[in-house]
């Protein structure tokens, strides 16, 4: 059987064989998922960020656990250097995490935040496809929120959960900082220490200072992840946000601006790779370059030099 076939089917090989394809950017994987696309387009992405130790795999896993109890199938990436899956293990997590890998309805990804050719949000994105494709309905993906790649990985996520904890105040501002505009949904995790109350009175401060978004407003939900609270409320929230996407076409709106984001960038990375291997083949870019720097030619008639040549 053909792998799209088997994944489409959930065959647990498949899927991580392909996935794995898809993080060493082989063309065997673009194939693949050129099959796949029809079949995608029906999971929740939900993206879950934070600083590390802020309390995301344990709200993975808890949501995981909620959303089985609904009957809803999931699948787990875990983009997060700290992450069990990754190094850096945690035991009690790799234990807990376990006890979904029994669990035909849960698939977990873990992937390295270095060394995609193509970009980490692009291989994220694709293992989205894989997951949706293979009928995962409800798509978790946690990450670090820390640098530009993490945001990108965000932007793949239809709801985005941002997650702080009582009583780092730099924390808050680092999330100013990045990606408070992106937050769908806010989580004051760790609720059993001091000062969640004021965490989440700052960010509805802040909410209220920022730009402030007309059509929806983000719920600030406190949780004690290991004791499986506010867990049921978080799982609401995402419903919610989820319905709301599918009113007044925000759903529709999000897709599009998905697709448009995705094919430049795919146009983009595919155009310059091809432009640049004629270009290396027959040694026109290191004379190029040569020639630039001896200012025989500037680099900007170089480049129209060189786009005229490929009849662009
Ligand atoms: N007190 C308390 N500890 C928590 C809570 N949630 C997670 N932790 C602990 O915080 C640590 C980091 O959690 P983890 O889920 O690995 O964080 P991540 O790095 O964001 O994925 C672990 O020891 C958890 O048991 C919580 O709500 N309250
Ligand atoms: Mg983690």
């Amino acid at each position: 059987m053909e792998i799209t076939e088997r994944v489409r089917a959930g065959d647990v090989r498949a899927m991580a064989r392909l996935m794995s394809l898809i993080e060493n950017n082989s063309p065997e994987a673009t194939s693949a998922l050129k099959g796949l696309y029809p079949f995608t387009g029906q999971a929740f992405i939900v993206g879950i960020t934070g600083p590390p130790g802020c309390g995301k795999s344990t709200l993975t896993d808890q949501l995981t656990q909620e959303f089985r109890r609904e009957g809803r199938t999931v699948g787990i990436i875990a983009v997060d250097p700290t992450s069990p899956f990754t190094g850096g293990a945690i035991l009690a997590d790799r234990i807990r995490m376990q006890q979904h890998s029994l669990d035909a309805g849960v698939f977990i990804r873990s992937m390295a935040t270095r060394g995609h050719l193509g970009g980490l949000a692009k291989a994220t994105n694709d293992i989205v496809n894989v997951l949706d494709a293979a009928g995962k309905e409800v798509i978790l993906i946690e990450t670090v929120g820390v640098g530009q790649d993490e945001v990108e990985v965000v932007k793949t996520a239809q709801t985005s959960i941002v997650v702080s904890v009582p009583g780092l105040g730099d924390d808050i501002q680092a999330i100013k900082a990045g990606i408070l505009e992106i937050a769908d949904i806010f989580v004051v995790n760790k609720a059993d220490r001091e000062g969640a109350d004021k965490t989440a009175t700052e960010l509805q401060v802040m909410m209220t200072l920022g730009p402030g978004r007309t059509d929806w407003s983000p719920p600030i939900v406190k949780t004690v992840a290991t004791q499986g609270k506010g867990i049921a409320e978080l799982a609401k929230g995402i419903l919610a946000h989820q319905a709301h996407l599918d009113r007044a076409g925000f759903r529709e709106k999000r897709q599009r601006e998905r697709s448009r984001a995705l094919f430049l960038e795919l146009l983009q990375e595919q155009a310059t790779r091809r432009l640049l291997e004629g270009a290396m083949a027959n040694g026109t870019l290191e004379q190029t370059i040569e020639r630039i720097a001896h200012r025989e030619v500037d680099p900007y008639s170089a480049v129209e030099e060189l786009l005229e040549k490929a009849g662009l």
